[in-house]
């Protein structure tokens, strides 16, 4: 899974980056690439737990990639647009994160000339949506010309599934919030529409700002609770530097600010939420594991996550609740209490399931 940072110039993203990275580009060398991009090991306790339960040879964490997006400026010779550059890079990114400049900082002056995090938000989904209509009238266009050759029922659905989405556009409805059958969207997949990616806005605050942090944070959410975006914040230039330290340190850094988790965790809890995804874990002496799904997933698909075999030859799934082998301390335990059950194919896998496949 990949995550690209996009925002306006200076409002922070490749601080977010180096924040979520724990790496250290200095300012040169952050301009000279058209992207960076890092793994990022997504922690989880729960993984830790086990490990410390079954003593397996190794722990196995998820990731996500990020990538730090340079370059959405305003056209030199026409400043109401912007350069287009940046959309094409941004295509094959799963989601997107908007840093939003909150803090102001006379050094680094807002591209717009004032700090307004709702009008910042307006500028890069009228830039999304605006992208996604000009490829959408150029594919319309193509298609009405080939099905009066053709007269072809795939390019038929086709059009009406892009005519459906030009529609929305026309309205200045992102995607995403556009309710489409799972036979349109595997029509339109492939053209990566921008509008449509997973949103989340992080707001770049001041250390002045932590404590208007959930009012500032509401402000947006309310503003955009019709567009499907999800909206986090974090203290960019303080959390930057305490990512950098040892997990001490930055505990009592944390601390002294008053902030319960690191950006990190929060801003992966968050993308998680937007992405749909949740994690299911297995167990055993080579490894502890955490694997991602999407919500939703059944036992046999999740299987297939670790193995296709595993899921050509499903019997069934052994299903504990790593809360309840908490509890109770060992499966055996989890047994005897009557929580540690079999599941068939059509199960669906839960957020923190332990499975073991059962297969042929
Ligand atoms: N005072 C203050 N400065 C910050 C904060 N976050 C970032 N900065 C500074 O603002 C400048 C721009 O931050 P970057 O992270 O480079 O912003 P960017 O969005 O990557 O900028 P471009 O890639 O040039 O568009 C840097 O010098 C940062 O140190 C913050 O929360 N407070
Ligand atoms: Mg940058």
């Amino acid at each position: 899974m990949q995550i690209g940072i996009v925002g306006l110039p200076f409002s922070g993203k490749t601080t977010l980056f180096q924040t979520l990275t724990q790496t250290y580009l200095d300012s040169a060398a952050a301009h000279k690439q058209d992207a960076h991009v890092a793994m990022v090991k997504v922690p989880d306790e729960r993984v830790d737990k086990l490990g410390e339960m079954f003593n397996p040879k190794k722990l196995v964490y998820t990731s996500i990639e990020f990538v730090d997006v340079v370059g959405l400026k305003r056209d030199d010779r026409n400043s109401a647009q912007f350069t287009n550059t940046f959309l094409a890079k941004v295509k094959t990114n799963d989601a997107l994160l908007h840093v939003v400049k909150t803090f102001d900082d006379p050094m680094y002056p807002h591209s717009e000339g004032s700090i307004d995090p709702v009008r910042d938000v307006a500028i890069l989904e009228a830039e999304f949506i605006l992208a996604d209509m000009a490829m959408a009238e150029s594919r319309i266009d193509k298609l009405k010309k080939q099905i009066q050759k053709t007269q072809d029922d795939r390019d038929k659905a086709e059009l009406a599934a892009l005519e459906k989405c030009y529609k929305a556009l026309e309205e200045e409805r992102p995607l995403r919030t556009l309710d489409i059958s799972p036979q349109e969207e595997f029509l339109i997949r492939g053209f990566q529409m921008l509008s449509q990616k997973p949103l989340m806005v992080v707001l770049n605050l001041s250390e002045a700002q932590l404590g208007e942090r959930e009012r500032m944070i509401e402000e947006i959410r309310t503003k955009y609770a019709a567009s499907g975006i999800h909206v986090d914040a974090f203290a960019g230039k303080i959390e930057m530097e305490m990512a950098q330290l040892e997990d001490e340190e930055s505990e009592m850094f944390m601390q002294e600010y008053g902030i319960q988790e690191s950006a990190l965790n929060r801003i992966i809890g968050s993308a998680y939420k937007t992405l749909g995804l949740i994690s299911f874990l297995t167990f055993g002496e080579d490894e502890c594991r955490a694997w991602t799904i999407e919500a939703g997933t059944n036992a046999q698909n999740a299987a297939g996550e670790i193995h296709t075999d595993l899921m050509n030859r499903f019997i069934r799934a052994e299903v504990v609740h790593f809360d309840d082998l908490m509890k109770h301390g060992s499966i055996q335990a989890c047994k005897d209490e009557g929580v540690w059950r079999l599941e068939g194919k059509e199960y669906t896998v839960k957020d923190g399931d332990l499975m073991t496949i059962r297969h042929g």
